[in-house]
């Protein structure tokens, strides 16, 4: 075998190996030669070459939100590192275990005008787990940094970044190995967890307890603990489609609850205990309202991170979930009518929303109604910002279809990337549904050649930046069009023809129903559906849906 000659990029290698370490996914350059060489002749590894090191970065991430094992993304020095910004921000809020390799000059050679050469040491220190900066010499203390940051990208879910100074020349290559790093093996401590008396004791005093699940990975929670959360008259489920968490009782589509609310209905429906698990939530207005109820006790669960998103954290259980609720829940119950009488309001809605669906125009609406009933039944969905994962909660998935979008920033700059990374170690065919905006942002994330045949974008072109024609503030003005909507008469047939992938296009109800067959059934190839929905309609038929649920 081929290994590089510069002993640290040998021992970062074998660490990488032992530690079992496999998706690199590497960025063209100079500087970073010893690691690319090594990790390529290495048929360990399974090494990726995407040239923007912004969608790189994002690629990586959808492939470790999958794994969720470490993956490695190498660049050389320079801007390139910084382009890996937003990906790393991103796991670090959706806790994904990102591991940037990012290839340095020697210290010494940092701002004395050498070309492509920036401050790279600890760039990322906002965001970053673990930073290490190691040094030009292979040492036991390199060694032991590196296995540091793959851990604690582990233990501590989410981004770390490996610093590493190399001198020309770059490109030497030996057969032999010359470096045998000392392994470490790290233990990490589970802490005993249980429950006390006073928190079980204010449980079952409760008659009202509301239970908000955010962005949660498929199968996290155990059928048997959903069963008694359900079967409990004084506890309401609310999920989202990024909760991945199913059960007839629950209530999945929280804006279409709550948006029609008065006064007396907010105050109905304020819990006197909130438990909540899971990352991001994406409602916006079940966060206006529980900052203004206040529950009286609000117990988040998670082994690592509690954020005070209502102003109302009483608890944070430091442990798994379905550890907490082993210790939380049994067969009694309480009396109660708060799930009933939330249940009941519930039904009315999906009564009028069936109704609702049935009288619409060609609109995003109509098309996100039309999706979701049409997805097959097997894929794995990856929605886009902003509007895309808003409207999706509106609707019923099927609860086979594992659904994720990038909501630790809710940045439209990686969500194709995202979507194809995931696609590549996923068993189930990957469908990405995006706005236009979104999509021609990340439009490099086709410049790639691992796209799966079976990939699917649906692309709803509403003409820009539909988000902003719901948001408050919305007045049909120059300004608004160029500065807000950034409205554009843009397609993306090109770019599908660039990179060679099928184009389908829709523009009303009887074209999307005749091409959304024909899209779905074409496996030869990665294809796009573009669909096009009236820009000035969208927002009305939005609008009035939630008038329409009183
Ligand atoms: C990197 C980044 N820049 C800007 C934003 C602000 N932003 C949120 S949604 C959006 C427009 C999205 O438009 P599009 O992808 O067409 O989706 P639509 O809202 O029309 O469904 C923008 C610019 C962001 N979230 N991320």
């Amino acid at each position: 075998m081929k290994y590089p000659k510069i002993p640290l990029a040998q021992s970062i290698l074998e660490i990488c190996q032992q530690k079992g370490v496999k998706h690199i996914v590497i960025s063209p350059g100079s500087r970073n030669a010893p690691l690319t060489i090594g990790f390529t002749n290495n048929p360990y590894f399974k090494c990726y070459s995407i040239a923007d090191e912004r969608s790189a970065a994002f690629f990586a991430l959808g492939i470790a939100q999958q794994i969720q094992q470490p993956v490695v993304v190498v660049c050389t020095s320079g801007s390139a590192l910084l382009n890996y910004y937003p990906a790393f921000a991103e796991a670090f809020y959706s806790q994904i275990p990102l591991v940037v390799l990012s290839a340095d000059r020697p210290q010494h050679k940092i701002d004395i005008g050498d070309g492509q050469t920036i401050r790279q040491e600890n760039v990322f220190a906002n965001h970053s787990l673990f930073n290490v900066n190691l040094s030009e010499n292979n040492s036991l203390e390199n060694d032991h940094l590196v296995q540091m940051a793959l851990h604690t990208s582990v233990a501590q879910k989410g981004p770390v970044h490996i610093n590493v100074p190399f001198e020309e020349p770059l490109y030497e290559t030996v057969s032999e190995l010359q470096v045998h790093p000392n392994i470490i093996e790290f233990t990490t401590e589970k802490k005993p967890f249980e429950i006390d008396t006073s928190t079980l004791a204010v449980w079952k005093s409760a008659s009202k307890k509301l239970v908000l699940v955010g962005e949660l990975f498929p199968n996290s929670v155990e059928q048997h603990y959903l069963e008694l959360l359900a079967n409990d008259p004084s506890v309401v489920v609310l999920t989202e489609k990024t909760s991945n968490l199913h059960h007839p009782t629950f209530i999945d589509q929280i804006d279409t609850l709550i948006t029609p609310f008065d006064e007396a209905d907010f105050k109905a429906f304020q819990p006197e205990i909130l438990l909540t698990f899971g990352g991001m939530v994406v409602s916006k207005r079940i966060k206006a309202f529980l900052r203004k109820y206040k529950p009286e006790h609000h117990w988040h669960i998670d082994e690592l991170r509690a954020y005070d998103t209502f102003g109302a954290l009483t608890n944070h259980f430091e442990t798994k979930i379905n550890v907490f609720l082993s210790q939380l829940l049994n067969e009694d119950t309480f009396e109660s009518t708060y799930k009933s009488s939330i249940l009941s309001i519930w039904n009315d809605r999906v009564a009028k929303h069936k109704e609702y669906n049935s009288k619409i125009p060609f609109s995003d609406f109509k098309v996100f109604d039309f999706i979701c009933k049409n997805l097959p039944k097997n894929c794995h969905l990856q929605v886009s910002n902003s509007s895309a994962i808003r409207y999706i909660q509106l609707f019923d998935v099927a609860s086979s279809i594992p659904v994720f979008c990038n909501r630790g920033t809710s940045g439209i700059d990686g969500s194709t990337s995202t979507a194809i990374g995931a696609s590549v170690v996923n068993k189930l065919p990957t469908v990405l549904i995006t706005g236009d905006i979104g999509f021609l942002y990340d439009s490099n994330a086709l410049w790639n050649n691992y796209i799966p045949s079976n990939f699917k974008i649906i692309l709803i072109n509403n003409g820009g930046g539909g988000i902003f024609r719901i948001l408050p503030g919305h007045e049909e003005t120059e300004t608004f069009n160029t500065y807000f909507e950034t409205s554009h008469q843009l397609n993306a047939s090109h770019l599908a023809k660039m990179y060679g992938l099928n184009y389908f296009k829709a523009t009303d109800e009887t074209s999307l129903d005749q091409q959304f067959s024909a899209f779905l059934a074409q496996n030869e190839q990665p294809s796009i559906l573009e669909i096009f929905t009236p820009e000035k309609v969208n927002d009305s038929v939005l609008l009035e849906f939630f008038k329409e649920l009183v």
